[in-house]
């Protein structure tokens, strides 16, 4: 019988060889007493390679923009986003939960935020209106399909805001595949940036965790919050040695879920399910539009064969490439599909 082909997400990446001989053999100490020295290497080089001036291995990605959100911020401001990025779609309402603030969403197209988007959410300076506290961007978008901020758009918006005392947070959980992509590097895709988080257990293949970046006072004041957070723990040198791992290696092969995603990207094309760009199409992740035919029943179908994919709206069905899907996995999915939509294809 076929393997399972598993493009819901490349968070279900396995952690490559290396990386679990690496975790077997890493030094570790306790990381709430500041002392296990791989997940203070992991910090300093992650720092070194974002520009930053300091980093926090935090759980997950949803903890480092927490965390920023929650020190940028205070209760009774709005925080502006695009209306389908993470922090406003996927993050529990934390930015309410934990740190008392609504978001103020715009709808970028392509989910590429502009300055023209985001000036007119700001709020006035007029004391019986609620305060802007922070922005925050993500790069490369996912429910838009991984599309790409570049970074004069980033510089810009950051500019403007820092002009109106408003900090910018960037969640690049997907940072490296844009600068794959852009051909360019974290550390200029968030150079104006006061914060950035970005997911080491995504396409660069690590089980777990995340880097929060910012300047040395803010890092310290996240360390705080962390704790506050439930996110202190202890012997993680065993996770961060194979965040090394990711961070030093894995980027190099990113190009490749690029090209794979692009060959799926074009075949749905052809299959009449998306309406892509392919011309701006440049990143791992394609959300296909399914139109008249309801998404549960695809997925079923797809499931019944060992496909797997994920529902992002009723008629969206989004597929994720990754190191653990070949190109013959991104034929078969086609062909797949092919067969469950019929001759309408
Ligand atoms: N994204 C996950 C799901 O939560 C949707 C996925 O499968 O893509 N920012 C962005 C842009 C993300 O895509 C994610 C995870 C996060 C933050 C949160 O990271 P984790 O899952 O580590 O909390």
């Amino acid at each position: 019988m076929r393997r399972w082909i598993d493009l819901r997400s490349d968070t279900v990446t396995q952690p490559t060889e290396e990386m679990r001989r690496a975790m077997a053999q890493a030094e570790v100490g306790d990381d709430v007493y500041g002392e296990d020295p791989t997940v203070n290497l992991l910090q300093e080089r992650a720092a070194a390679v974002f520009g930053k001036e300091a980093a926090l291995f935090v759980p997950t990605g949803t903890m480092g923009n927490q965390i920023a959100i929650h020190l940028h911020t205070r209760p009774g401001q709005e925080v502006i986003a695009e209306e389908r990025s993470h922090v406003v779609m996927y993050e529990m309402a934390g930015m309410a939960a934990l740190s008392g603030c609504i978001p103020k969403a715009f709808h970028a197209e392509n989910g590429k935020a502009s300055w023209p988007l985001v000036e007119p959410l700001i709020s006035p300076d007029i004391y019986y209106r609620a305060r802007t506290g922070l922005i925050v961007l993500e790069n490369t978008h996912n429910m838009a399909g991984g599309s790409l901020l570049d970074a004069d758009e980033t510089s810009r918006i950051a500019g403007e805001s820092h002009a109106r005392r408003i900090p910018v947070h960037l969640d690049g959980a997907r940072i490296f595949n844009a600068a794959a992509a852009l051909e360019t590097t974290p550390e200029k895709l968030c150079r104006e940036c006061d914060s950035v988080m970005f997911c080491l257990s995504k396409g660069l293949c690590a089980p777990a965790g995340s880097l929060l970046l910012g300047s040395k006072s803010f890092i310290q004041e996240a360390w705080r919050v962390r704790k506050l957070f439930g996110g202190g723990m202890r012997q993680i040198g065993i996770l961060a040695a194979a965040g090394l791992i990711a961070l030093e290696k894995m980027p190099a092969r990113l190009r490749e879920d690029h090209e794979k995603a692009w060959l799926l990207a074009q075949g749905l094309q052809e299959l009449n399910l998306a309406d892509l760009d392919l011309e701006r199409f440049k990143t791992n992740i394609v959300i296909a539009d399914l139109r008249e035919k309801n998404n549960a029943e695809v997925l079923s179908e797809l499931r019944k064969r060992r496909i797997l994919a994920g529902a992002t709206g009723p008629q969206q069905i989004r597929f994720v490439t990754h190191r653990d899907i070949t190109a013959e996995d991104v034929q078969a999915t086609l062909q797949t599909l092919r067969e469950i939509l019929g001759p309408r294809c």
